[in-house]
Protein backbone atom coordinates (compact mmCIF):
# COMPACT_ATOMS: atom_id res chain seq x y z
CA UNK A 1 0.00 0.00 0.00
CA UNK A 2 2.58 2.43 1.05
CA UNK A 3 4.98 1.42 -1.88
CA UNK A 4 1.60 2.22 -4.19
CA UNK A 5 1.56 5.58 -2.73
CA UNK A 6 5.30 6.30 -2.91
CA UNK A 7 5.59 5.51 -6.98
CA UNK A 8 2.13 7.55 -7.69
CA UNK A 9 4.17 10.34 -5.43
CA UNK A 10 6.92 10.19 -7.55
CA UNK A 11 4.73 9.99 -10.72
CA UNK A 12 3.87 13.51 -9.52
CA UNK A 13 7.39 14.53 -9.06
CA UNK A 14 8.54 13.86 -5.39
CA UNK A 15 10.86 10.76 -5.67
CA UNK A 16 12.15 8.76 -2.04
CA UNK A 17 15.45 7.56 -2.72
CA UNK A 18 17.04 5.29 0.65
CA UNK A 19 20.13 5.86 1.32
CA UNK A 20 20.88 3.80 4.56
CA UNK A 21 18.31 5.13 7.57
CA UNK A 22 18.31 7.97 5.71
CA UNK A 23 15.23 8.67 3.40
CA UNK A 24 16.21 11.18 0.70
CA UNK A 25 13.09 12.96 -0.84
CA UNK A 26 13.78 15.11 -4.04
CA UNK A 27 11.64 18.06 -5.54
CA UNK A 28 11.50 16.61 -9.48
CA UNK A 29 9.96 19.66 -11.21
CA UNK A 30 13.31 21.62 -12.51
CA UNK A 31 11.93 22.98 -15.39
CA UNK A 32 9.30 24.96 -13.33
CA UNK A 33 11.89 25.59 -10.57
CA UNK A 34 10.35 22.89 -8.46
CA UNK A 35 6.88 25.14 -7.74
CA UNK A 36 4.47 23.70 -5.77
CA UNK A 37 1.36 22.76 -8.00
CA UNK A 38 -1.61 20.78 -6.17
CA UNK A 39 0.29 17.47 -7.32
CA UNK A 40 3.19 18.32 -5.53
CA UNK A 41 2.01 19.40 -2.78
CA UNK A 42 0.07 16.13 -2.52
CA UNK A 43 2.76 14.35 -3.27
CA UNK A 44 5.12 15.81 -0.19
CA UNK A 45 2.14 15.17 2.09
CA UNK A 46 1.87 11.26 0.75
CA UNK A 47 5.49 10.38 0.83
CA UNK A 48 6.49 12.15 4.41
CA UNK A 49 3.17 10.69 6.04
CA UNK A 50 4.96 7.12 4.34
CA UNK A 51 8.23 7.18 4.79
CA UNK A 52 9.87 3.06 4.90
CA UNK A 53 9.39 1.83 8.18
CA UNK A 54 14.02 1.80 7.95
CA UNK A 55 14.25 5.97 7.60
CA UNK A 56 15.20 7.49 11.00
CA UNK A 57 16.17 10.87 9.65
CA UNK A 58 15.38 12.58 6.10
CA UNK A 59 16.60 15.21 3.51
CA UNK A 60 14.58 16.90 1.14
CA UNK A 61 16.23 18.76 -1.50
CA UNK A 62 15.22 20.01 -5.22
CA UNK A 63 16.24 19.18 -8.64
CA UNK A 64 18.14 21.71 -11.18
CA UNK A 65 19.28 25.27 -10.43
CA UNK A 66 16.80 25.91 -7.73
CA UNK A 67 15.32 24.59 -4.54
CA UNK A 68 11.64 26.00 -4.73
CA UNK A 69 10.26 28.80 -6.51
CA UNK A 70 7.07 28.76 -4.33
CA UNK A 71 4.00 28.05 -5.19
CA UNK A 72 2.60 27.34 -8.52
CA UNK A 73 1.33 31.05 -10.08
CA UNK A 74 -0.72 29.68 -12.72
CA UNK A 75 -2.79 27.20 -10.48
CA UNK A 76 -3.69 30.54 -8.73
CA UNK A 77 -6.86 30.30 -10.33
CA UNK A 78 -9.97 32.28 -9.37
CA UNK A 79 -11.41 30.70 -5.81
CA UNK A 80 -13.48 31.53 -3.25
CA UNK A 81 -13.17 32.51 0.13
CA UNK A 82 -13.86 29.06 1.39
CA UNK A 83 -11.98 27.57 -1.55
CA UNK A 84 -8.98 29.31 -0.62
CA UNK A 85 -8.83 28.40 2.77
CA UNK A 86 -9.27 24.91 2.13
CA UNK A 87 -6.12 25.33 -0.55
CA UNK A 88 -4.55 26.89 2.48
CA UNK A 89 -5.46 24.11 4.64
CA UNK A 90 -4.15 21.25 2.08
CA UNK A 91 -0.38 22.88 2.54
CA UNK A 92 -0.65 23.21 6.41
CA UNK A 93 -1.37 18.73 6.17
CA UNK A 94 1.25 18.50 4.19
CA UNK A 95 4.41 20.55 5.85
CA UNK A 96 2.81 19.27 9.20
CA UNK A 97 3.68 15.52 7.46
CA UNK A 98 7.12 17.28 7.40
CA UNK A 99 7.19 19.32 10.93
CA UNK A 100 5.47 16.51 12.33
CA UNK A 101 6.07 13.02 11.37
CA UNK A 102 8.45 10.29 12.19
CA UNK A 103 11.71 11.43 11.31
CA UNK A 104 13.77 14.79 11.74
CA UNK A 105 13.78 16.55 8.16
CA UNK A 106 16.59 18.24 6.75
CA UNK A 107 16.14 20.76 3.83
CA UNK A 108 19.48 21.06 1.53
CA UNK A 109 19.05 24.63 0.19
CA UNK A 110 20.33 26.00 -3.00
CA UNK A 111 19.15 28.50 -5.58
CA UNK A 112 15.57 30.10 -4.72
CA UNK A 113 13.80 29.38 -1.89
CA UNK A 114 11.12 31.80 -1.85
CA UNK A 115 7.47 31.79 -1.32
CA UNK A 116 6.28 28.96 -0.29
CA UNK A 117 9.42 27.30 -0.98
CA UNK A 118 10.47 29.41 2.23
CA UNK A 119 7.11 28.25 3.97
CA UNK A 120 8.43 24.20 3.25
CA UNK A 121 12.34 25.18 4.17
CA UNK A 122 10.67 26.28 7.51
CA UNK A 123 8.78 23.19 8.28
CA UNK A 124 12.03 20.86 8.60
CA UNK A 125 14.20 20.48 11.05
CA UNK A 126 17.24 21.98 10.17
CA UNK A 127 18.40 23.56 6.79
CA UNK A 128 21.52 23.65 5.37
CA UNK A 129 22.32 25.88 2.88
CA UNK A 130 24.97 26.52 -0.34
CA UNK A 131 26.23 29.55 -1.68
CA UNK A 132 23.82 30.04 -4.38
CA UNK A 133 20.94 30.15 -1.86
CA UNK A 134 18.39 33.09 -1.72
CA UNK A 135 15.57 33.94 0.32
CA UNK A 136 12.58 35.51 -0.32
CA UNK A 137 8.27 36.39 0.27
CA UNK A 138 7.52 37.48 -3.06
CA UNK A 139 4.29 37.27 -2.12
CA UNK A 140 3.76 40.65 -0.76
CA UNK A 141 4.67 41.87 -4.45
CA UNK A 142 2.37 39.46 -6.16
CA UNK A 143 -0.47 40.74 -4.22
CA UNK A 144 -1.07 37.67 -2.26
CA UNK A 145 -0.41 36.30 1.51
CA UNK A 146 1.75 33.27 2.87
CA UNK A 147 -0.79 30.14 3.35
CA UNK A 148 1.21 27.32 4.05
CA UNK A 149 2.84 27.59 7.49
CA UNK A 150 4.67 30.30 6.80
CA UNK A 151 3.31 33.21 9.10
CA UNK A 152 3.58 30.61 12.00
CA UNK A 153 6.88 28.81 11.50
CA UNK A 154 8.80 31.76 9.99
CA UNK A 155 8.60 34.66 12.55
CA UNK A 156 9.99 31.24 14.67
CA UNK A 157 13.20 31.37 12.36
CA UNK A 158 14.13 35.06 12.05
CA UNK A 159 11.46 37.32 13.62
CA UNK A 160 8.26 39.37 12.88
CA UNK A 161 9.96 42.23 12.43
CA UNK A 162 11.82 40.80 9.23
CA UNK A 163 9.09 38.64 7.65
CA UNK A 164 7.27 41.95 7.80
CA UNK A 165 10.10 43.78 5.79
CA UNK A 166 10.41 40.88 3.37
CA UNK A 167 6.84 41.12 2.74
CA UNK A 168 6.47 44.73 2.31
CA UNK A 169 9.32 45.43 0.33
CA UNK A 170 10.09 42.20 -1.33
CA UNK A 171 13.58 42.01 0.33
CA UNK A 172 15.86 39.18 -1.05
CA UNK A 173 18.94 37.53 1.67
CA UNK A 174 21.69 36.14 0.12
CA UNK A 175 23.48 33.22 1.78
CA UNK A 176 25.84 34.35 3.96
CA UNK A 177 22.70 37.02 5.17
CA UNK A 178 20.49 34.28 5.61
CA UNK A 179 22.98 32.28 7.57
CA UNK A 180 23.28 35.21 10.03
CA UNK A 181 20.02 35.77 10.33
CA UNK A 182 18.88 32.01 10.79
CA UNK A 183 17.14 31.19 7.99
CA UNK A 184 20.00 27.99 7.70
CA UNK A 185 21.65 26.79 10.37
CA UNK A 186 24.58 25.60 7.93
CA UNK A 187 26.29 27.61 5.31
CA UNK A 188 28.46 25.31 2.98
CA UNK A 189 29.94 25.73 -0.67
CA UNK A 190 28.15 25.78 -3.91
CA UNK A 191 26.61 22.33 -4.50
CA UNK A 192 28.02 20.79 -1.21
CA UNK A 193 24.31 21.16 0.55
CA UNK A 194 22.84 17.46 -0.12
CA UNK A 195 26.07 15.46 1.07
CA UNK A 196 26.62 17.77 4.08
CA UNK A 197 22.37 17.52 4.67
CA UNK A 198 22.75 13.44 4.39
CA UNK A 199 25.73 13.58 6.49
CA UNK A 200 23.84 15.34 8.82
CA UNK A 201 20.96 13.13 8.53
CA UNK A 202 23.15 9.97 8.77
CA UNK A 203 24.36 11.44 12.43
CA UNK A 204 20.44 12.08 13.45
CA UNK A 205 19.72 8.85 12.45
CA UNK A 206 21.97 7.17 15.53
CA UNK A 207 20.36 9.21 17.94
CA UNK A 208 17.85 7.37 20.03
CA UNK A 209 14.45 7.26 18.43
CA UNK A 210 13.29 8.80 21.55
CA UNK A 211 15.77 11.80 22.15
CA UNK A 212 14.61 12.54 17.94
CA UNK A 213 10.92 12.26 19.14
CA UNK A 214 11.21 14.69 21.89
CA UNK A 215 13.12 17.19 19.78
CA UNK A 216 10.80 17.10 16.81
CA UNK A 217 7.27 16.80 18.97
CA UNK A 218 7.91 18.46 22.35
CA UNK A 219 10.32 21.25 22.38
CA UNK A 220 8.58 22.96 20.18
CA UNK A 221 4.98 22.76 22.28
CA UNK A 222 7.20 23.39 25.52
CA UNK A 223 7.99 26.53 23.80
CA UNK A 224 5.14 27.56 23.15
CA UNK A 225 3.32 27.25 26.61
CA UNK A 226 3.61 28.97 29.55
CA UNK A 227 7.11 28.95 31.84
CA UNK A 228 5.31 26.59 34.81
CA UNK A 229 3.63 24.48 32.17
CA UNK A 230 6.74 23.84 30.00
CA UNK A 231 8.36 22.61 33.04
CA UNK A 232 6.01 19.66 33.77
CA UNK A 233 6.14 18.99 30.14
CA UNK A 234 9.87 18.93 29.95
CA UNK A 235 10.04 16.82 33.34
CA UNK A 236 7.67 14.13 32.19
CA UNK A 237 9.85 14.19 28.72
CA UNK A 238 13.01 13.64 30.13
CA UNK A 239 11.85 11.30 32.34
CA UNK A 240 10.22 8.98 29.70
CA UNK A 241 13.33 9.46 27.48
CA UNK A 242 16.10 8.42 30.53
CA UNK A 243 13.67 5.57 31.48
CA UNK A 244 14.60 3.77 27.98
CA UNK A 245 16.87 1.18 27.66
CA UNK A 246 18.71 2.87 24.97
CA UNK A 247 19.23 5.91 27.02
CA UNK A 248 20.42 3.72 30.37
CA UNK A 249 23.32 1.73 27.78
CA UNK A 250 24.39 5.05 26.28
CA UNK A 251 24.47 6.58 29.28
CA UNK A 252 26.50 3.41 31.03
CA UNK A 253 28.63 3.21 27.46
CA UNK A 254 29.65 6.67 28.83
CA UNK A 255 31.00 5.99 32.39
CA UNK A 256 32.25 2.79 31.07
CA UNK A 257 34.28 4.82 29.24
CA UNK A 258 33.51 2.96 26.08
CA UNK A 259 31.87 6.51 24.49
CA UNK A 260 32.98 9.46 22.38
CA UNK A 261 33.63 12.60 24.90
CA UNK A 262 32.31 16.13 23.84
CA UNK A 263 35.28 17.89 21.88
CA UNK A 264 36.16 21.30 21.77
CA UNK A 265 35.13 22.62 18.34
C1 LIG B 1 6.94 29.18 -12.29
C2 LIG B 1 7.21 29.64 -10.98
C3 LIG B 1 6.11 29.69 -10.07
C4 LIG B 1 9.05 29.72 -12.09
N1 LIG B 1 4.91 29.28 -10.51
N2 LIG B 1 5.73 28.80 -12.67
N3 LIG B 1 6.79 32.49 -6.31
C5 LIG B 1 7.35 33.51 -6.98
O1 LIG B 1 6.80 34.58 -7.10
C6 LIG B 1 8.67 33.22 -7.63
C7 LIG B 1 8.51 33.20 -9.15
N4 LIG B 1 9.69 32.68 -9.83
C8 LIG B 1 10.82 33.41 -9.98
O2 LIG B 1 10.99 34.51 -9.48
C9 LIG B 1 11.90 32.80 -10.82
O3 LIG B 1 11.29 31.80 -11.66
C10 LIG B 1 13.04 32.12 -10.02
C11 LIG B 1 13.89 33.19 -9.34
C12 LIG B 1 12.50 31.15 -9.00
C13 LIG B 1 13.94 31.30 -10.98
O4 LIG B 1 14.37 32.13 -12.07
P1 LIG B 1 14.93 31.44 -13.41
O5 LIG B 1 15.41 32.56 -14.29
O6 LIG B 1 15.89 30.35 -13.07
O7 LIG B 1 13.66 30.68 -14.07
P2 LIG B 1 12.44 31.31 -14.91
O8 LIG B 1 12.87 31.50 -16.34
O9 LIG B 1 11.85 32.49 -14.24
O10 LIG B 1 11.34 30.15 -14.81
C14 LIG B 1 11.46 28.93 -15.55
C15 LIG B 1 10.06 28.41 -15.77
O11 LIG B 1 9.46 28.11 -14.51
C16 LIG B 1 9.15 29.45 -16.42
O12 LIG B 1 8.20 28.74 -17.19
P3 LIG B 1 8.34 28.61 -18.80
O13 LIG B 1 7.16 27.80 -19.20
O14 LIG B 1 8.36 30.03 -19.32
O15 LIG B 1 9.67 27.91 -19.02
C17 LIG B 1 8.45 30.08 -15.24
O16 LIG B 1 7.20 30.65 -15.57
C18 LIG B 1 8.26 28.86 -14.35
N5 LIG B 1 8.11 29.24 -12.95
N6 LIG B 1 8.51 29.96 -10.89
C19 LIG B 1 4.73 28.87 -11.78
N7 LIG B 1 6.27 30.07 -8.79
C20 LIG B 1 0.88 28.65 0.02
S1 LIG B 1 1.01 30.19 -0.51
C21 LIG B 1 2.57 30.39 -1.15
C22 LIG B 1 2.60 31.66 -1.93
C23 LIG B 1 3.78 31.76 -2.78
O17 LIG B 1 4.65 30.90 -2.83
S2 LIG B 1 3.88 33.16 -3.73
C24 LIG B 1 5.46 33.16 -4.40
C25 LIG B 1 5.48 32.49 -5.75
Amino acid sequence: MSQTILDHAASQGVQLEMRGAVAVVRLCRPAKRNALSDALIAAIRDVFQNLPEAARAAVIHGEGEHFCAGLDLSELKERDAGEGVLHSRSWHVALDAVQLGRVPVIAALHGAVVGGGLELASSCHIRVADESTFYALPEGTRGIFVGGGGSVRIPKLVGVARMTDMMLTGRVYNAVDGERLGFAQYLVGAGQALDKAIELATRIASNAPLTNFALMHALPRIAEQPADHGFMTEALMASIAQSAPEAKARVRAFLEGKAAKVQKS
